[in-house]
């Protein structure tokens, strides 16, 4: 049986950075305006005030400190509240392809190969860019790969359902050397003008670099012992954009065209699932939670993975058992566990356990179990 080997990771940072301040001070303008300009009706008991938003109240409820943007100007802006993209031309390459394309070489740096190497590429993300031509067909040609490349989305669990097939792949004979990368431009699809959920996203790049043992010449490789991968139907998070809404004559900015959840219901339906999960993965290749060196959780709450490990070994861990970076970069969708991955197991010696696991909508989660060769 081909042994699977996580050989390289590769990250792309966006340029700018919004505070939680900067952040609740654009909210906070854009609410006035809306109540100023609602006053009548306001004061009519036809529609509610807006409420402001509050940074204590992210930090409590969330972790998060701060997130990256690819655009930060259009965000802030409180007459526009979204990010502002230059519509690119098609001789271009997209946006999502330029920043994956560059998690990608830095990926591909630290596995020791070039994009020759590459025979399989995943382009795998909770949004997608265009219908078609494939993204993962645009990078498969930036990056000078060959093989096959397709999209494929899984929301937050994109990533890891994406190793798996990276995986299997490999295993199979059908590729030699895949490359799944995630780009998440989340700061397009979130609702920036909504206090419930403003705060939630960042925008991020991930790329992993996956092989056999037997072509693989890093000196940090991890070997991927088994993934498993899981749904479960729930309309607690939910985006209605797509490619129906014109025929449906839908408004194209009404709220349910952009993303939304019950953040409380997420939060208590996905940790006990969340927690199963990852047990029962870890009992089929007869290991406890207790022998994990470390976890890479999915990064959308601070308590929301304390309470999984809680479940899971039975007390507090720390950022030495689950390492947040949540705080820095928010939730990235589908990146997050990949982020966490990726900044922190250099320290991690040969025979240490790890497990990648992310959740999110669907409901879906995906886990990946790898020791440290
Ligand atoms: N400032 C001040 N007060 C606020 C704010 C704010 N910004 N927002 C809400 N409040 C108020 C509420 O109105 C409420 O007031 P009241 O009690 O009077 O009704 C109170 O604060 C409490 O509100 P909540 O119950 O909503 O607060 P929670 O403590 O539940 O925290 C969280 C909200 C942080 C959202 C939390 O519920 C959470 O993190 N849940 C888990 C979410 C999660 O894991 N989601 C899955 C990941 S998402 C995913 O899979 C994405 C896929 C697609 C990506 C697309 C990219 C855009």
């Amino acid at each position: 049986m081909t042994r699977v080997v996580i050989s390289g990771t590769g990250l792309y940072q966006p340029p700018h950075v919004i505070t939680n301040a900067e952040l609740v001070e654009a909210f906070n303008a854009y609410a006035a305006l809306q109540n100023e300009k609602n006053a009548t009706a306001i004061a009519a008991g036809e529609i509610t005030a807006m409420t402001p938003s509050s940074v204590e109240f992210i930090e409590k409820a969330s972790g998060i400190r701060q997130r990256y943007v690819l655009d930060k100007a259009g965000v802030l802006d409180p007459t526009r509240m979204y990010p502002r993209f230059a519509e690119r031309p098609d001789n271009q390459i997209s946006l999502m392809a330029e920043i994956a394309a560059d998690a990608a070489r830095k990926a591909l740096a630290a596995a020791g190969k070039t994009g020759a190497d590459v025979d399989a590429v995943y382009c795998a993300a909770a949004n997608m860019q265009r219908a078609y031509p494939a993204m993962a067909v645009e990078i498969q040609q930036a990056i000078g790969a060959g093989g096959y490349g397709f999209d494929m989305n899984v929301a937050c669990s994109s990533a890891t359902f994406a190793i798996e097939q990276a995986v299997n792949a490999v295993k199979s004979g059908s590729a030699k050397c895949a490359l799944v990368v995630n780009p998440e431009i989340t700061s397009a699809h979130l609702e920036w003008r909504d206090r419930d959920c403003h705060f939630i996203f960042g925008d991020v790049c991930t790329a992993v670099v996956i092989e056999a043992t037997d072509t693989a010449t890093s000196s940090d490789q991890w070997e991927v012992l088994g993934t498993k991968l899981a749904t479960q139907f729930s309309n607690a998070i939910r985006n209605n954009f797509g490619f129906m809404n014109r025929s449906e004559d839908a408004d194209p900015n009404a709220r349910d065209k952009t993303f939304r959840q019950e953040g409380r219901k997420v939060f208590k339906e996905v940790v006990p699932m969340a927690a199963a999960h990852i047990e029962n993965h870890l009992k089929t290749l007869n290991f406890e939670p207790t022998q994990v060196r470390r976890y890479w959780l999915h990064q959308a709450n601070l308590g929301m993975n304390q309470l999984v490990l809680k479940k899971l070994v039975g007390r507090e861990v720390g950022d030495d058992i689950a390492p947040l970076i949540l705080d820095t970069y928010a939730n990235t969708a589908s990146a997050g566990s990949i982020v966490s991955f990726h900044e922190h197991h250099g320290d991690m010696v040969a025979g240490d356990l790890g497990v990648i696991c992310s959740f999110g909508a669907g409901y879906s989660i995906g886990s990946v179990i790898a020791r440290k060769l």
